[in-house]
C-alpha cells in the first residue's frame, strides 16, 4: 500500500499525482473513482453558507461510486464485516472503504473526509455532491438553468448529474479536503463532458429525474458502459426498511441482525443511494 507523509508530500511539492495515486490504487479496484479539484472551484459557484472552509488552493477529491461497487466493494464487505445498526449498510461501506484508503495512504495528512449523506448542525449538506462532481469535471451537474425557454413556469426542478461513461448509474459519495495539500496551476478546471447536449434531451432528462425516478429511466439518458447488475437492482429496488432481509435471504447477512434506522435522505424517499 503507498503511504504518502508530509514529507513527501512536500518532496513532490504537494503534487496531485501523490494524492490521487495512492487513493485510486486503493479505491479503484473496489468500483469507486476519484477526482482531483480545488476549493476555490466549489466555493466560486456557491454562496457563503455553503462553502467548505479552508483556502481556495487547498486539493480536495471527490469520490464516486461505479456499478462495479455493489459487486466489488459491497458484496464482499458484507462477508466480512457486522452490520453495525442503526445506519444504512451502504453507507457503511462506503465509509469503511474510503476511510481505510485514507488512512493507509495519508497516515500523517489532515484530511476532512465529508460523506454525501452527513449533515452540517444546520441541517444542510455537509457537501454539495452534484456541484463536487461538476466542477471535478467528474459528472455534468444539468440545472434547471441550463434549459432555455423552460416549460416548467414556476416549478423548482431538481438538477440530476450525467456521467460520460455511466449515464445515471453511479453516485457521488464522499468529499476528502487535504488541508495541508496547497495545489497551483498544475491543476486546471475541466469542463465536464456535456453528453445532453440538446435542449429536448435535457428537457427529458430532468423530467424523468423529477416526476419519474422511481422508473431509473433518467439513468439511461446516456448509454452506459455498465450499469447495474441484477442483483444490484433487486437491492436497491427494495425498500430501505426491507433490504436487511433481502441480504439475509441471499446468506449474506447472520439472521438476527436487526433493522436500521433510516437516514433522513432515506425516510423521505424510501429508495435509498443508489
Ligand atoms: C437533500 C437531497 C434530496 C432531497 C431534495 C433534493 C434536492 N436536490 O434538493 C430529496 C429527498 C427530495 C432527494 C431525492 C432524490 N435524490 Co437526493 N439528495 C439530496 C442530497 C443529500 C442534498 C441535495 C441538496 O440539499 N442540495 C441543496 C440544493 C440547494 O443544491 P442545488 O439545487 O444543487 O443548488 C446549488 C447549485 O445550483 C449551486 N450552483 C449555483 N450556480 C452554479 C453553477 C454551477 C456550474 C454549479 C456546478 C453549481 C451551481 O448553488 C446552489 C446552492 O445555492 C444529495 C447528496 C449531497 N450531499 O449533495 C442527494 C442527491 C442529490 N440525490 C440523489 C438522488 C439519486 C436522489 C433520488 C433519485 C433518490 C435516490 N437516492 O435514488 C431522488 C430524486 C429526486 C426527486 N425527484 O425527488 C443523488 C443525485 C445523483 C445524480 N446523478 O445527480 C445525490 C447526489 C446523492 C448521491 N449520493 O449521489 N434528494
Amino acid at each position: 500500500m503507498p503511504r504518502v507523509t508530509k514529507a513527501t508530500m512536500a518532496a513532490s511539492s504537494a503534487s496531485v499525482e501523490g494524492v490521487i495515486g495512492p487513493l485510486g490504487s486503493c479505491l479503484t479496484k473496489l468500483g469507486f473513482e476519484v477526482y482531483p479539484l480545488k476549493v476555490g472551484w466549489y466555493n466560486s459557484v456557491l454562496p457563503p453558507s455553503f462553502h467548505l472552509p479552508y483556502p481556495d488552493d487547498a486539493l480536495a477529491v471527490v469520490v464516486l461510486s461505479t456499478p462495479a461497487m455493489f459487486e466489488q466493494a459491497f458484496l464482499p464487505f458484507l462477508e466480512h464485516s457486522s452490520i453495525q445498526k442503526p445506519s444504512d449498510p451502504i453507507d457503511q461501506c462506503v465509509r469503511h472503504c474510503v476511510s481505510t484508503a485514507v488512512s493507509q495512504s495519508f497516515p500523517e495528512l489532515k484530511v476532512d473526509v465529508r460523506f454525501d449523506y452527513e449533515l452540517l448542525p444546520s441541517r444542510k449538506p455537509k457537501f454539495l455532491a452534484q456541484t463536487a462532481a461538476h466542477v471535478s469535471g467528474a459528472a455534468f451537474y444539468y440545472q434547471q438553468s441550463d434549459v432555455a425557454d423552460q416549460p416548467w413556469a414556476e416549478r423548482k426542478m431538481f438538477g440530476v448529474c450525467v456521467h460520460p461513461s455511466f449515464g445515471g448509474w453511479f453516485a457521488i459519495r464522499a468529499l476528502l479536503v487535504f488541508e495541508d495539500v496547497t495545489v497551483g496551476s498544475e491543476l486546471v478546471r475541466p469542463d465536464p463532458p456535456d453528453c445532453v447536449a440538446s435542449r429536448g434531451d435535457r428537457i427529458k432528462l430532468l423530467e424523468a429525474f423529477n416526476f419519474h425516478w422511481q422508473d431509473w429511466s433518467y439513468r439511461d439518458i446516456v448509454p452506459g458502459r455498465q450499469t447495474y447488475s441484477e442483483r444490484q437492482r433487486e437491492y436497491f429496488s427494495t425498500p430501505p426498511a426491507q433490504r436487511l432481509a433481502l441480504l439475509r435471504s441471499w446468506g449474506l447477512l447472520p439472521k438476527e441482525e436487526a433493522q436500521p434506522d433510516l437516514n433522513p435522505h432515506e425516510q423521505n424517499q424510501a429508495n435509498g443511494h443508489g
